[in-house]
């Protein structure tokens, strides 16, 4: 093992999302997302950059596929814009926007690479906003009909899917922290939501097995992070533990195991009164057990208790690690002990890791070269973290770097560079970094020791 060789099969890709890619705001007859709206409100997003042109990747799918063939991908992990299929929430599916779709799975498959598709990564059609997006119960039955339509056309072709795309995010930062669209602060929308997306993706998750097509995989993509309480003082053991509820149990024991974990159910109930659970939703929700997780993991949480906050949470800072440009720590480990957790605790299911990378103020040379060494370093690090832990016994099966190209990162608009491939969003022009080359070599080498 000291070649830190990986598994035969194991799955090298690259991920991105529609919204933050695309462009082509309104082509084709799509309809307007909460990110639009959002977007177009003044404050909401950094320099108020909206998604209308990102990366043109509508446009230009042929030559971005031809830069992952160039890296070696063997994966592309990308979103379907839910307003190009159905640009009024639900009704007729617009032909034009599903072709956009069909065109770039069949052009993935002729250079031999495997899509793997998520149906929401967070651009809600607005209409479906204007009578309450998540938190209105009727938005789970038109997820259910648009994930359904989405399986039968692209289904006899895309054999992995992803029904949503960090569940937590969407809830919490959408409709409590109001820092994501819809822009929403009211905790208790916020935890009706979340049941919501349990629901829909149980939903979803059930309409695939019954489908025509279902001789794939589905699963779910939750943001995850390791956390560790700040001390061992029994106050902050018992924010950690609420931090870990909060962020991830919520949404990982329902898909896993069919129920809520009792100790967040009590504090919803006790701060927020009841939450609408009805009767049968627990039948629905244990009824769908995913055939893998995803995990998109960037940093770990260390946490202590907290005087304000939500649920008297805080965040501490610690020393001795690098940060990146997102201010996230650097902690391959906490990636180690993630994943070591599945294994320990959750029964060892199948994992992706659906994301991981970092944000670096990338310099680009006088050449158009971009030298991102520390980029580079803190995938090499987390690569190992993860052949450690399928050495250990994980069952981990693939690995999606956050992301192709730089792109749209939501409030943050265009400050934070993720890509592998620099983009100028001036001339739109692509040029594969330091970092491209090396993950192609370690992809050829199925190793993660490469110069
Ligand atoms: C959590 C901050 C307090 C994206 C978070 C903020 C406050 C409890 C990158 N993932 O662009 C998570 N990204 O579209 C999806 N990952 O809470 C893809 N995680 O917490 C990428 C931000 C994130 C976050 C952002």
């Amino acid at each position: 093992m000291s070649d830190w060789k990986f598994p035969k099969d194991f799955m090298w890709g690259a991920a991105t999302a529609s919204y933050q890619i695309e462009g082509a705001a309104g082509e084709d007859g799509k309809g307007e997302s909460i990110w639009d709206r959002f977007c177009h409100t003044p404050g909401m997003v950094m320099n108020n950059d909206t998604g209308d042109i990102a990366c043109d990747h509508y446009h230009r799918y042929r030559e971005d596929i031809a830069l992952m063939e160039k890296i070696g991908l063997k994966g592309y992990r990308f979103s379907i814009a839910w307003p190009r299929i159905y640009p009024q929430g639900k009704g007729a599916v617009n032909q034009k926007g599903l072709d956009f779709y069909q065109r770039l799975v069949d052009e993935l498959l002729e250079h031999r690479i495997e899509p793997i598709a998520t149906l929401y990564h967070w651009d809600l059609p607005q209409v479906l906003q204007d009578t309450g997006g998540w938190a209105n119960r009727d938005t789970i039955q038109y997820f259910t009909d648009y994930a359904d339509a989405i399986f039968s056309a692209l289904g006899d072709r895309v054999k992995s899917w992803i029904t949503f795309n960090e569940p937590w995010v969407i809830a919490f930062l959408g409709y409590e922290q109001g820092k994501h669209a819809p822009g929403i602060h009211d905790m208790p929308t916020a935890l009706q939501v979340s049941h919501h997306l349990n629901l829909s993706h149980a939903a979803a998750v059930n309409a695939y097995r019954a489908g025509t097509y279902n001789d794939g995989e589905i699963g779910i993509t939750l943001n995850m992070s390791t956390v560790y309480p700040a001390t061992e003082s029994r106050d902050d053991i018992d924010a950690a533990k609420r931090h870990d509820g909060f962020m991830h149990r919520w949404f990982l024991e329902p898909a896993l195991a069919g129920t809520y974990p009792e100790d967040m159910l009590a504090l919803y109930l006790d701060q927020y009164g009841s939450r609408v659970i009805h009767t049968d939703d627990m039948k629905i929700i244990s009824s769908a057990k995913p055939d893998f997780i995803g995990l998109n993991y960037y940093t770990r949480n260390v946490i202590r208790s907290n005087e304000y906050g939500t649920f008297n949470i805080g965040h501490v800072q610690p020393e001795g690690n690098p940060y990146t440009d997102m201010g996230w720590e650097i902690c391959p480990d906490g990636l180690y002990d993630l994943l070591m957790r599945f294994k320990n605790d959750y029964n060892n299911p199948k994992i992706y890791i659906t994301e991981n990378g970092a944000a670096f103020k990338d310099k680009v040379e006088s050449d158009g070269s971009v030298h991102d060494y520390d980029r580079i370093a803190y995938l090499k690090e987390h690569f190992k973290a993860a052949h450690r832990a399928i050495r250990d016994g994980c069952n981990l099966k693939g690995y999606f770097v956050w992301s192709l190209l730089d792109n749209f990162e939501w409030a943050f608009g265009y400050t934070k560079r993720f890509g592998l491939i620099h983009v100028d969003y001036n001339t739109l022009k692509r040029t594969p970094k330091k970092s491209a080359e090396w993950y192609g070599r370690v992809i050829a080498a199925n190793s993660c020791e490469v110069e």
